[in-house]
């Protein structure tokens, strides 16, 4: 690859610090890297093996590509210089945040680019600030750290991802889903307000109300528009206890139906509070994890037997909460049983126990302690997730989890659950099965690649799911998309398209930001002659 802009401009930074070594004094006007010296973002850029290594990969361990560099803001006013710099350069150079590097294919990735680890923000103090009924938290923030903050004082976010150790930046450019979402919608619409530091390098606060098409455009936005650097976000009072249950099915349209009826209810109603579910195809049950057991072992035997009298091998669990406090703690026994009631469970397989609301929300936390221990976290993840219209969710039962993927036994969870389309806003750019349906489900192949052979077998299984989709007609929606054409990503979008379009257009005319998405070529026009600055 030729040497670009940026690596020339790294050289002649190098050289610039040698001339200027001991007389700290900014450059006349004017010369950009004598603005880029004054707001001391040089001596914030990191360079060598380490750090570009670690801005390499990401946890789906299948992609591999370093940045030229990485920068340590210490504040937005950093990001917001080094995207101008790029912006206004000949020839505009990536830039990528990361946050955790937890997304599966390379998204987080600025090959040839800069890569801005947004957690060095968070050294700053108040990047979390608690009011009475939202929190500040900066983009960089881990949401374990935001329900610390917010429990001091009474209060939580309403919506959550199974796991915490997600940035707020992170979640929000995806959607951010979980067994609320049924009730409160995804993340991205229990967020009031944000900071974004565009890809001319503008900083912008935007909420409904002021820069509507921004706030829209970045919540689901795949950091295209874009980088998050403090969300508001919606707090309710924070439940103190959790009745955690869960209740094991053979027939999937048992388990469905009682999905749906689930998360048909109103927060009056006797109803849980979080709804999730499990597919467990011919899979050795354990107990889960070690140190918090669900299951007996005597559970497990029971569970074993039920699978082995369904012809598929396939168990679906229902995981569902009911949160309570000191003052409800006397009814949740009453309540819960009014809602079993209700249900078509296999008769005695309800499975409870009872937790702290931290305990719930940090759950999987435990498991990844096991999972590390035992070898097999830093492994590859060619995880898939989709958006499966509630009309095609038997179709998609039968022909992929009893089918594709039947009797198959990797490493791994199945997740599928329902949510309600009306808690999405189809304003934003996070994306929905088009069928208009009152309901959809999100079904999450999260499987790891124990060996290459075996990621090799996953992908091609990942291959034929979507083949199997497209070919029944079933208008699956990718959450977490991934596609290698800009056809692929025009048919994601669907009728929303022309508009992102358009509104990159506006906020990242110069298509740098987060190109691991790979949605944007770069712009066919020289930058610099559309440069607007
Ligand atoms: C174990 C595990 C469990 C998960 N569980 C869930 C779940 O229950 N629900 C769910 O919805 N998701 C879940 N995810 C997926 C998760 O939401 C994505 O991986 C997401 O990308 C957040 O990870 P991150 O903060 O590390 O972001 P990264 O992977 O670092 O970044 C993701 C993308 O967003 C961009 N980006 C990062 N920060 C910002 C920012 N501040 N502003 C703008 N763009 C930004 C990046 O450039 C990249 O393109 C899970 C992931 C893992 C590994
Ligand atoms: C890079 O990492 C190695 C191993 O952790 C360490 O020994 C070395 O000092 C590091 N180099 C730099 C420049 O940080
Ligand atoms: C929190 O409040 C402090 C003090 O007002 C402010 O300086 C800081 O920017 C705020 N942080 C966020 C993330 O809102
Ligand atoms: C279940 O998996 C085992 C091996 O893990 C395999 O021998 C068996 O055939 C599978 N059963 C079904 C129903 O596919
Ligand atoms: C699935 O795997 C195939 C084969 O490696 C790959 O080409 C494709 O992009 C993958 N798709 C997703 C969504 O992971």
């Amino acid at each position: 690859m030729a040497r670009t802009r940026l690596a020339a401009f790294l050289i002649g930074m190098a050289s610039f610090f040698s001339v200027v070594a001991g007389q700290l004094r900014p450059m006349p006007a004017g010369g950009l890297s004598g603005d880029l010296f004054a707001l001391g973002i040089a001596s914030k850029i990191r360079t060598d093996c380490n750090s570009t290594a670690s801005a390499s990969s990401d946890f789906g361990r299948i992609m591999e590509a370093a940045p030229e560099a990485v920068l340590h803001p210490a504040t937005p006013a950093d990001i917001a210089a080094l995207i101008r710099f790029s912006a206004s350069s000949p020839v505009p150079f990536p830039v990528s945040p990361r946050g955790q590097g937890h997304s599966v294919r390379g998204q987080s990735l600025a090959p040839g680019g800069v890569v801005v680890n947004m957690r060095t923000l968070g050294r700053a103090h108040h990047r979390i600030n608690v009011s009475a009924d939202y929190v500040d938290a900066g983009g960089e923030q881990l949401w374990v750290d935001v329900l610390r903050a917010t429990l001091k004082h009474g209060l939580a976010p309403r919506a959550w991802t199974d796991y915490l150790q997600l940035t707020v930046g992170g979640t929000l450019s995806n959607a951010g889903i979980g067994g609320q979402a049924f009730r409160h919608g995804p993340q991205i619409a229990n967020v009031h307000e944000l900071d974004v530091v565009t890809g001319t390098g503008e900083m912008v606060t935007c909420s409904r109300d002021k820069r509507k098409d921004l706030f829209f455009a970045a919540l689901g936005g795949l950091g295209q528009f874009g980088i998050i650097t403090r969300a508001r976000i919606a707090l309710e009072l924070a439940p103190k206890q959790v009745r955690w249950v869960r209740l094991a099915y053979s027939d999937v349209v048992a388990f469905t139906r009682d999905q749906e009826l689930l998360i048909s209810k109103q927060a009056s109603e006797a109803g849980f509070d979080y709804v999730e579910g499990q597919v467990q195809l011919n899979r050795t049950l354990t107990e889960g994890p070690k140190s918090t057991p669900f299951f007996s072992e005597a559970d497990i035997n029971r569970l074993a037997g039920l699978a082995s009298e369904t012809g598929s091998g396939a168990i679906y669990f229902i995981e569902a909460a009911m949160y309570y406090d000191e003052t409800t703690a006397p009814s949740v026994n009453q309540k819960l049983k009014m809602v079993l009631a209700q249900l078509s469970f296999v008769p005695g397989f309800v499975f409870t126990k009872d937790v702290t609301y931290f305990q719930f929300l940090d759950r999987v936390r435990v498991e990844e302690a096991e999972l590390r221990w035992a070898g097999v976290w830093d492994v590859p993840h060619p995880w898939l997730n989709l958006f499966v219209p509630r009309s095609r969710i038997l179709d998609f039962d039968a022909g992929v989890l009893k089918g594709i993927l039947g009797g198959d036994n990797p490493v791994g969870l199945i997740l599928m659950y329902p949510m309600n389309t009306a808690k999405w806003n189809s304003q934003m750019t996070a994306v929905t099965p088009p069928t208009g349906e009152d309901v959809f489900y999100t079904v999450g192949l999260l499987r790891s690649a124990l060996s290459a052979d075996e990621l090799e077998r996953l992908q091609r299984e990942n291959q034929s799911v979507l083949a199997f989709c497209d070919k029944e007609g079933i208008e699956c929606k990718q959450y977490l998309p991934y596609y290698t054409s800009q056809d692929g990503w025009r048919r994601h979008f669907g009728a929303k398209w022309s508009n992102i379009a358009q509104l990159k257009a506006k906020y990242d005319p110069h298509a740098i930001m987060s190109r691991g998405q790979r949605i944007f070529p770069l712009p066919s026009v020289p930058a610099a002659s559309t440069a607007t600055t």
